[in-house]
């Protein structure tokens, strides 16, 4: 196993590394812009900041900066199988973005009894979906620090803590540069640090599934969008995560 994969199964998450160079981001800076001027330029506060659900609706162009080798090659060896991009998403916040508040993903227990339950003891028996999203930004004192509350894969789903507004004294404070990208497990609690300045911070990435994860999930959202179809006609790699890779048929 890679040590990528080792650490998503061993503590939730993994860091990767400036994915996205310099030229890619000014891109990336200037297409989330305009796609937060489109909506009329709200205040980018609350406990997320400013929600583009789905992604490929609200800024199109950002399609083709999805896909990218080193994370499709991770969830690959992570499920053993093509990964399928089953929710796109962006957020921009500011300085007027308070604490985000612990959450986690999974959508077959989503009820807060249960999922707030300290004493739950079920456990998954591996990892079938994860986040990767894009720290466009970084995630830095200055801007708002990613927080995680590091877990095995299978380690039982009930929370550290139940304070959702709070640090927890288990956690670890995320920092990466920014284009990194955290790659975590949807059973992940994490919460995120307000901002300490009024740049932007801005984050887009996918939830992502196996081709043979069949379960409809609370957050899917459409990426097969009619402003994203000449992207997926020139890029292969998109395609395979919309579409997912067509099978050959043998002339017998
Ligand atoms: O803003 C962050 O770093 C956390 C984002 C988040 O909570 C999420 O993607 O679910």
């Amino acid at each position: 196993m890679s040590p990528e994969c080792t650490d998503i199964h061993e503590r939730g998450y993994v860091v990767l590394e400036r994915v996205y160079d310099e030229r890619e981001l000014t891109d990336i800076h200037a297409i989330m812009r305009d796609a937060w001027q489109r909506a009329g330029a709200p205040r980018p506060g609350g406990h997320f900041g400013f929600i583009m659900h789905p992604l490929f609706a609200a800024a199109p162009d950002m399609a083709a900066y999805v896909p990218r080798p080193r994370v499709i090659g991770l969830l690959a060896e992570l499920f053993g199988e093509q990964p399928r991009l089953a929710h796109n998403g962006g957020l921009m916040s500011d300085v007027s973005r308070s604490f985000t508040p612990w959450h986690y993903h999974r959508s077959d227990a989503c009820d807060d009894a249960l999922v707030w339950d300290l004493a739950r003891r079920d456990r998954p028996e591996r990892i079938t979906r994860v986040l990767a999203n894009v720290y466009v930004d970084g995630s830095t004192p200055e801007r708002g620090e990613l927080l995680v509350s590091p877990r095995r894969f299978d380690d039982p789903l009930a929370p550290s803590d139940v304070d959702r507004d709070r640090e927890w004294s288990c956690q670890e404070v995320v920092r990466c540069a920014p284009g990194s990208i955290v790659v975590f497990d949807q059973s992940l609690f994490h919460a995120a640090r307000p901002a300490r300045t009024d740049a932007p911070r801005r984050i887009f990435g996918g939830h992502y599934q196996g081709w043979s994860e069949s379960p409809p999930h609370r957050e899917d959202n459409a990426a097969d969008l009619p402003g994203v179809s000449a992207a997926l006609t020139a890029e292969p790699m998109l395609r395979a995560l919309v579409r997912g890779v067509a099978r050959r048929h043998s002339a017998s």
